[in-house]
C-alpha cells in the first residue's frame, strides 16, 4: 500500500479502535475531526464517504473503507497480518463476534432513541445491560486470547468497548469491571500500552482509560 491514510475520527468513538491499530502498527496518519456537536456524521460530504453517517471512515489509497473491525482486518492484511493472532480461526471467529454482537449491544445502550420509541427506552436499556453483562461474562469465561499480551485486532477493538460500558447509561452503575477478572486485568495492560497513551493525549481521554475511565475532555471536537 502507498500513500496516505486518513482517519475521519471524533474523540472518543469507534474511530478509537482503528487509532489504537494504526499507532501500533507505526503506520503514519491524518485524521479529520468529525464534528459531532454539528451531526458532521450527516454531512453531505461525509455522507459522500461513509453513507451509513458513521464515525470511523478510513481514507485509503484504495478508497474510503468504514465499518470498524473491516478497517481493522484490511489494515492488518496490508501490513503482513500484523495485528492478526496465530490461531486465525478463532481470532476471527471473536472479531465477528464484537462486531456483530458486543458493538451492535454497546450501541443500543448508549443510542437506545435510535432503535425504540421513548416509551419503551427503559425496558430495552434494561434488557440490553444485562446482555451485556452476560456478553462481558462470556468474553471472560471463554476468551483465552484476553492472557495475550501482543497487540491484536482484538487487543484494539475491545478495550474501547469496556470503556464505553463502564462510562455510558444513566441511572445507577451497571457494569463492574472487578467481576470479570481476566477483563480487568487486560483492560489494565492494554491502558499501558503506548498506543493507548498516545492515544489518550490525542482525544484527551485521560488516565486508566480502559480499566476506570472519565469522561473524556479532548483537545477538539466532542465525543457526542
Ligand atoms: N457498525 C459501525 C458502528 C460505528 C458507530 O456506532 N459509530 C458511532 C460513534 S462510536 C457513530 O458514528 N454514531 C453517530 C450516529 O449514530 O449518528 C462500525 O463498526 O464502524
Amino acid at each position: 500500500m502507498t500513500g496516505p491514510l486518513t482517519l475521519y475520527y471524533a474523540p472518543n468513538n469507534a474511530s478509537l479502535c482503528v487509532r489504537l491499530a494504526l499507532l501500533e502498527m507505526g503506520i503514519p496518519f491524518d485524521t479529520v475531526l468529525v464534528d459531532r456537536s454539528k451531526a458532521g456524521q450527516h454531512d453531505p460530504a461525509y455522507l459522500a464517504l461513509n453513507p451509513n453517517g458513521l464515525i470511523p471512515t478510513l481514507v485509503t489509497p484504495h478508497g474510503p473503507i468504514y465499518e470498524t473491525a473491516a478497517i481493522l482486518l484490511w489494515l492488518s492484511e496490508q501490513h503482513g497480518d500484523a495485528l492478526m493472532p496465530s490461531a486465525r480461526a478463532d481470532a476471527l471467529r471473536w472479531l465477528f463476534w464484537l462486531s456483530n454482537t458486543l458493538h451492535p449491544a454497546i450501541r443500543m445502550n448508549f443510542y437506545p432513541d435510535k432503535y425504540i420509541d421513548s416509551d419503551h427506552i427503559p425496558a430495552l436499556v434494561h434488557a440490553v445491560r444485562h446482555q451485556l453483562i452476560a456478553h462481558f461474562a462470556h468474553l471472560d469465561t471463554h476468551a483465552d486470547w484476553l492472557e495475550s499480551r501482543d497487540a491484536s485486532l482484538l487487543s484494539v477493538y475491545l478495550p474501547p468497548m469496556i470503556r464505553w460500558a463502564a462510562l455510558y447509561g444513566d441511572g445507577p452503575r451497571w457494569f463492574e469491571i472487578d467481576k470479570s477478572p481476566r477483563l480487568a486485568a487486560f483492560a489494565r495492560w492494554a491502558e499501558q500500552t503506548p498506543a493507548a497513551h498516545e492515544a489518550s493525549l490525542a482525544e484527551g481521554l485521560g488516565p486508566t482509560i480502559f480499566s476506570a475511565p472519565q469522561h473524556p475532555n479532548p483537545p477538539e471536537g466532542s465525543a457526542t
